[in-house]
């Protein structure tokens, strides 16, 4: 059933304007014990959310920590005054700092990026953007939340006993020897990762099984078809980092010799393992933000997403491709001079279809009619950050250069620009675009746009920066840069690393300036918001065609299935500062696909 009424257009036109009913809000109703245990997606999505930026936030100040230990050449922040020389506190310095990058690291990998997007979001919209009640299996969403829960707690214990001090990439032969609870915090990842291939399997049920009549694999809306790649690399590469680590933890406890090298076993193996799965994992960080971006950059440009095929495509040949290419993290490593060579080769092939993904949004907003609303404001950051991010990926693919900037700041802001400016900022405009859907509040667009500015700026500040510290030398993980005979620095040399980490430093600040502004104008939004319509921004896609916030069925009435990124039929409205969609008096209307 559809719901029609007669009711005058407001520009005019003729034809009949689609009203969506009101109902209850999945928010309200029941206690605690009704949301820990929901089957709700909207539910899980939601406590998922608070889950990840608790976690952030914590990853964010032990960010701050790094930073200001960095602000002086010494190592003596982070000995928090203790030792009795300045040698002495230089040691307690440098190992309180191997242990807040470790965490900071493994924090904002495992706990925040991997599950930003795909399971707090995608939870929410995946469902609802395919026309459904609810995901594939629901027990099985829960079961995934309820693990994360767990493998939070592991981390959590990890930090309160303090020690872990690997990196996040627990590289043996130092995580089999040292006395930090390397055992605690892979276990804890152990249990992420079942929870990240659950909600990959649900999303890849989902959309398999799920989509309503006529919603046929090219008429999907992008932000599906990223979620979809996402998910096939959850399922197959996540199993790999599981036995990974079951390997590491029983080489701990006893001893095997499998990475150990006095043993019989290979330390460097250790690294195939490990980036077999990492290296896909960045693309499960970045997937599914670039699938936001090809939601926001066409409704806020009112045009049709430029090069459909292209784009969906691009994000299963990104999928597929990101599983050659792990050994680009081992040039270093001793490996064989033709891996090297293959290795770099398929780098190269693998920054392609990114490429052909922001060729793509740019045309889209070429000639578009550009509105500037903060989740715009974010895509368009996004754009700018990843493309310096994947295209310093490409000098590190090569081997000639890698060799200099290998284990440099150079990877560091490489890495940043490409998961923080990629996936978080890209975060950032999702939760702008979709949060009056989540919450049925309209935000401060003025303060959200500043908060985009800022960020934008302070994210510059803190990481270009480092490109140039990599480049001159400064490794990374190193708590000091005054000098030694291991790392000599001269005094001209000395003072451009420290103007350098100065800058970065104050950039940080001000990006946490940002972040709290973005993070003040939502959570105001919920006292003081106005009401939001159902479609606040004149978006096609099927998640605006139930009311905000949704009610438990997610639809009321059946939603019409139109085409993802055709505008000509969302009109907008000043009476409720929002768009409707209106059917128009043609009888029928041929449906076309996306080209
Ligand atoms: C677009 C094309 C990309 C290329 C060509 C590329 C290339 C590379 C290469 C060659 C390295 C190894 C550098 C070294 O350690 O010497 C590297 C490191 C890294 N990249 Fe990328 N990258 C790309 C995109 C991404 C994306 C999208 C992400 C994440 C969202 C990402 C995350 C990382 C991380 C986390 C590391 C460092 C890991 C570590 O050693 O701790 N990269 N990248
Ligand atoms: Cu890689």
């Amino acid at each position: 059933m559809i719901a029609h009424t007669s009711k005058p257009l407001v520009s005019g036109e003729t034809g009949r304007r689609v009203e969506i009913p009101e109902g209850p809000s999945y928010l309200t109703g029941g206690g605690l014990m009704s949301w820990a245990f929901t089957l709700d997606h909207k539910r899980i999505g939601v406590m998922y959310l608070c889950g990840i930026l608790g976690f952030f936030l914590i990853g964010g100040l032990l960010a701050i920590l790094i930073r200001l230990e960095l602000w002086n050449p010494a190592a003596d922040l982070l000995a928090f005054g203790q030792g009795a020389d300045a040698t002495a506190r230089a040691e307690i310095a440098k190992n309180n700092f191997n242990q807040v990058f470790t965490l900071h690291g493994a924090i904002m990998v495992f706990l925040f990026i991997i599950p930003s997007i795909p399971a707090a979001l995608g939870n929410f919209v995946v469902p609802i953007m395919v026309g459904a009640k609810d995901v594939a299996f629901p027990r099985l969403n829960l079961a995934s939340f309820h693990l994360y829960f767990v493998g939070a707690c592991f981390f959590i214990a990890a930090l309160l006993t303090t020690g872990l001090d690997t990196g996040w990439t627990f590289y043996t032969p130092y995580s089999v020897t040292t006395t930090g609870p390397v055992v605690l915090a892979t276990m804890g990842v152990f249990i992420l990762g079942f929870s990240s291939i659950f909600t990959g399997l649900n999303f890849i049920v989902t959309i398999n099984t799920m989509r309503p009549r006529g919603m046929t694999w090219f008429r999907m809306p992008l932000f599906l078809w990223s979620i979809y790649a996402t998910s096939i690399i959850q399922v197959l590469a996540t199993p790999v980092l599981a036995i990974t680590l079951l390997l590491l933890m029983t080489e701990r406890m006893l001893g095997i010799g499998i990475f150990d090298s006095a043993r019989g076993g290979d330390p460097v193996l250790f690294q195939h393992f490990f980036w077999f799965y990492s290296h896909p994992a960045v693309y499960i960080m970045i997937l599914p933000a670039m699938g936001v971006i090809s939601e926001v950059i066409p409704t806020f440009s009112r045009k049709h997403i430029f090069g459909y095929r292209f784009i969906a495509y691009s994000s299963i040949a990104i999928a597929l491709i990101g599983f050659l290419v792990w050994g680009h993290h081992m040039f270093t490593s001793g490996q064989s001079a033709l891996a090297t060579a293959i290795f770099s080769f398929l780098t190269f092939a693998v920054a392609i279809p990114s490429a052909i993904k922001v060729f793509n949004w740019l045309a889209t907003m070429y000639k578009g009619s550009i509105h500037f609303n903060t989740p715009m404001c974010y895509a368009i950051s996004f754009m700018a950050l990843f493309t310096i991010g994947g295209l310093t990926g490409l000098p590190l693919g090569a081997l000639a250069t890698d060799i200099h900037l290998h284990d440099t700041y150079f990877v560091v802001a490489h890495f940043h620009y490409v998961m923080m400016g990629g996936t978080l900022i890209s975060f950032l405009a999702a939760l702008f675009y979709w949060w009056p859907k989540l919450f049925g509040r309209m935000y401060n667009e003025r303060f959200g746009q500043l908060s985009a500015i800022i960020v934008f700026i302070g994210f510059n500040l803190t990481f270009f920066t480092q490109f140039i510290l990599g480049v001159k030398g400064m490794p990374r993980r190193y708590a000091s840069y005054e000098g030694s005979d291991a790392f000599p620095v001269t005094p001209e040399l000395l003072e451009t690393f420290t103007t350098l980490h100065r800058i970065s430093t104050v950039g940080a600040l001000i990006l946490g300036a940002g972040l709290f502004i973005a993070a003040g104008t939502l959570i105001a939004s919920l006292w003081y918001g106005r009401k939001a319509p159902a479609n606040p921004w004149g978006a096609a896609t099927l998640e605006w065609k139930c009311c905000s916030p949704p009610t438990q069925q997610n639809f009321e009435v059946n939603p019409i299935m139109g085409p993802p990124y055709v505008y000509d039929d969302i009109k907008y409205d000043p009476a409720i500062d929002g768009y409707y969609e209106v059917v128009p008096d043609r009888t029928t209307k041929p449906m076309q696909d996306p080209v």
